[in-house]
């Protein structure tokens, strides 16, 4: 897309499964709040909003599609952002779970996580008491806890019931080089059609970190393996957020922000909304030469259901 429009596109990942509001007040759990959060999030640029839900009552993760209708509709009624619902739920839950909210939805697009893992967000142990990691008792004798399981089943049966069923276009979330090539066999097999939108993460605790030479060698891997056939975008955990995003925009690509990926806004300063991070990419991409795309530049980069 940089290529022709010049142009860069913001996801804004509204809440996520994994950040709890003891880490802050801005954490959107409510409906009415993701749906605030999510509309401010839009007007300040981000072309797509990613969403999970959570419980209303103590902010838990929910997979209930009721949970994602109190606010979608919102959401929908005053943007006309691209919906992406999270097929990632949270650990330990079934695909066919994680894969029904989407279901019921039947948004633009959805993330598809590209391969099994272990998945920690480890770096939040260093700030936060309730993430402190035992590895004896944690990563040893509970170390099921943390499988991601994303099989090649899994993701065949994602692509069937969205890709097939609702015409829903994918964020491949791809935490590691591997999951380049899970992707790539998946598109020899005939399972997805060319292009592809590439999600690059870096800094969860069991993929590939965040560290810069590793985004190049993503790219790199990337254009030898899909050439022309694929869009991609950048999400780095935690501080690693807006320095990623930044490199991301210079390097041709599109950004991921908000805070299921991280709570700051720079160092040291939690952000007080999901807008801000928004706000603060949307003033970099343009200080840096470019402008930020609107949801319909994305529906035509990505060739949507709109
Ligand atoms: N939480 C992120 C590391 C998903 O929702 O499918 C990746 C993610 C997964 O957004
Ligand atoms: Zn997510």
């Amino acid at each position: 897309m940089r290529k022709s429009h010049g142009k860069v596109a913001i996801s804004c990942a509204i809440t996520g499964a994994i950040h709890t509001p003891t880490m802050s007040d801005a954490l959107p759990y409510k409906p009415e709040d993701i749906a605030q959060q999510a509309i401010d999030a839009a007007e300040a640029g981000a072309a797509v909003l990613h969403l999970h839900a959570r419980h209303p009552e103590d902010g838990s993760v929910s997979l209930d599609p009721e949970h994602f209708l109190a606010f979608v509709p919102t959401i929908r009624a005053n943007t006309n952002a691209v919906l992406n619902i999270s097929t990632g739920g949270s650990l330990l839950t079934t695909i066919e779970d994680r894969i029904k909210p989407s279901q019921v939805i039947s948004p633009e697009m959805s993330s598809l996580n590209m391969g099994s893992m272990n998945f920690s967000f480890h770096g939040l142990a260093k700030r936060y008491e309730s993430f402190k990691f035992d590895w004896e008792k944690d990563y040893i004798e509970n170390s099921d806890a943390y499988i991601f399981r994303n099989t090649f089943r899994d993701i065949a049966q994602v692509e069937k019931t969205l890709g097939e069923g609702h015409n829903v276009k994918f964020e491949h979330e791809c935490y590691d080089v591997g999951h380049l090539y899970n992707l790539k066999f998946c598109m020899d097999t005939g399972l997805f059609k060319a292009p592809v939108f590439i999600q690059f993460i870096f800094g969860i605790l069991g993929g590939i970190g965040a560290d810069l030479d590793n985004l190049v060698f993503m790219k790199r891997t990337a254009d030898r393996l899909f050439g022309d056939n694929y869009q991609w975008s950048v999400m780095a955990a935690g501080a690693a957020q807006m320095p990623f995003a930044t490199q991301a925009i210079m390097m041709g690509g599109n950004v991921r922000v908000g805070l299921e990926d991280s709570l700051f806004l720079e160092r040291g300063k939690l952000a007080a909304s999901n807008a801000e991070q928004v706000h603060k990419i949307s003033r970099i991409i343009e200080e840096l030469g470019y402008s930020v795309a609107t949801p319909d530049d994305v529906r035509e980069m990505l060739a949507l259901k709109g």
